[in-house]
């Protein structure tokens, strides 16, 4: 099999609230880039977004990327946590602030439920934060047979405001 045969498609959630969660993106997106195996396909908007989950905390920069892969779900997770690493995160609080967070939102069309990594991402159909930018760049993303447009339908996204263009 060629090696573009065995590349498996994936999508990436990015977000941060700390310092300049922008700048952030932007060079995590490099770093992924630059990581062996990886190759970064699509990038959404960036958007500005009101807190998820823990609301008492500065707003987010969220965006989206595709990515081509031939690392397995649990590489990938581990590259995606050592460019948080990379880049200065500590983990502290749940769902608290952080300068980046990487998130595998789909891995082909893997399912797993491990300690370490749940695909696709248990919250993917309820975070706006994440549909909306994901819609940027997989207009047509299903799952369990329900779109896009579907999910977001469910959802507020009107505190979502897309930056101007990266
Ligand atoms: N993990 C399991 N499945 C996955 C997956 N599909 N992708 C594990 C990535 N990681 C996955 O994550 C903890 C562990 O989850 C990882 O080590 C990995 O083994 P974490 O990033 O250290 O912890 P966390 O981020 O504090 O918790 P959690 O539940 O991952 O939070 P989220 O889901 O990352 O949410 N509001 C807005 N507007 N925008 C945001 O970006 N983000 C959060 C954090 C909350 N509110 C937000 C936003
Ligand atoms: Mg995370």
């Amino acid at each position: 099999m060629s090696d573009k045969a065995r590349k498996v498609e994936a999508f990436i959630s990015l977000g941060g609230n700390i310092g300049d969660p922008s700048i952030a993106i932007e060079d995590a997106l490099t770093a992924l880039a630059n990581k062996p195996g990886v190759t970064v396909t699509t990038r959404s908007r960036f958007y500005r977004t009101p807190p998820w989950g823990k609301t008492d905390q500065s707003e987010f920069v969220n965006a989206c990327a595709g990515v081509k892969t031939t690392l397995t779900p649990t590489e990938l997770l581990k590259t995606c946590l050592e460019v948080e690493t990379s880049m200065g995160r500590v983990r502290e609080e749940r769902w608290g602030p952080r300068i980046i967070d990487l998130d595998i939102l789909t891995y082909g069309d893997v399912t797993m439920d491990d300690p370490d990594l749940t695909l696709p991402h248990p919250y993917l159909t309820e975070r706006a934060f994440v549909l909306v930018p994901l819609k940027d760049i997989a207009p047509d993303f299903q799952l369990n047979g329900t779109d896009i447009s579907a999910m977001l339908e469910k959802l507020d996204t009107s505190e979502i405001v897309a930056m101007d263009q990266h």
